[in-house]
């Protein structure tokens, strides 16, 4: 994908290139055209957060770390927003962590499924899940519910960036431990996440790489208790106040 050309000492320039990554996306064939309205909710939230990590962020991704590092079977959900903006950062923390990366759209059609997990695969992914769509997820309707029965279906963690929340609700219904970006920290999904991330996507996935290399080493008490130590409640309510308060 080759970049616009915006200096980097333009002010807004990551919002710019993240705004060209998702243009390109849809040219591409990549994200659904809903991803365009996605991508400007989103912009709306992070402008108010300052546009940066807030250390509750850091806190939730070091613990999305812990549980991915400590799950069976950890699995790293895309969608077409996901594919444009961070595919190297996905398929590098999937490395980092063990997870396997599935493909699974809101505005599911096989030919978007095919060109994300070419994509995906263009960026040093192997064996992304997502085509076979042999499992269902209870509670929702026919195209949203399909996902791999040995892929998300059998996932104890899924990281979820930029869900809907009916999606949401249903995998946590499901009693899958679910680790959900958004910047939105009073939408659905980011409510119903065992780990709400209230960050831009574009600094997450990279910053739980990084937290995940730290922890590597780490024996199963340390990562339970990053685990059990970490605080839903609190993380959402400083997003808010964050945001309440610029
Ligand atoms: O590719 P598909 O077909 O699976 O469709 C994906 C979209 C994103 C279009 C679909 O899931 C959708 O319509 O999502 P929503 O309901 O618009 O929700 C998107 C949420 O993601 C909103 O709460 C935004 O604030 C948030 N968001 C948008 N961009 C980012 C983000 N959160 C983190 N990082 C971003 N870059």
């Amino acid at each position: 994908m080759t970049g616009p050309e915006i200096p980097d000492s333009h002010p807004r320039y990551e919002s710019l290139l993240t705004r060209h990554r998702i243009e390109a996306g849809v040219d591409r064939g990549l994200t659904s055209r809903q991803g365009l309205i996605a991508q400007g909710r989103g912009e709306a939230f992070d402008y108010l957060l300052g546009e940066e990590t807030i250390p509750s962020a850091d806190n939730a991704e070091r613990a999305a770390a812990a549980h991915l590092l400590r799950a069976d079977h950890a699995v790293l959900s895309v969608n077409g927003n996901v594919a444009a903006l961070v595919p190297d950062e996905i398929v590098t923390l999937a490395t980092a962590t063990g997870a396997d990366i599935e493909v699974n759209l809101f505005n599911r059609t096989d030919e978007r499924i095919e060109r994300i997990i070419a994509h995906l695969e263009e960026h040093g992914a192997e064996d992304v899940k997502g085509a076979t769509a042999d499992g269902r997820i209870p509670g929702l309707d026919h195209e949203r519910a399909k996902v791999d029965a040995d892929g998300i279906g059998a996932a104890d963690v899924v990281l979820v960036p930029l869900e809907d929340g009916d999606r949401a609700e249903a995998l946590a219904a499901m009693g899958t431990t679910e680790v959900v970006v958004d910047l939105n920290p009073m939408s659905r999904s980011a409510q119903s996440a065992a780990v709400p991330i209230i960050d831009n996507l574009i600094r997450a996935v990279p910053n739980m790489t990084e937290h995940a290399r730290e922890l590597a080493g780490a024996d199963e008490a340390t990562l339970s208790s990053i685990v059990d130590g970490f605080d839903r409640e609190a993380t959402l309510a400083a997003a808010e106040e964050r945001i309440r308060d610029l």
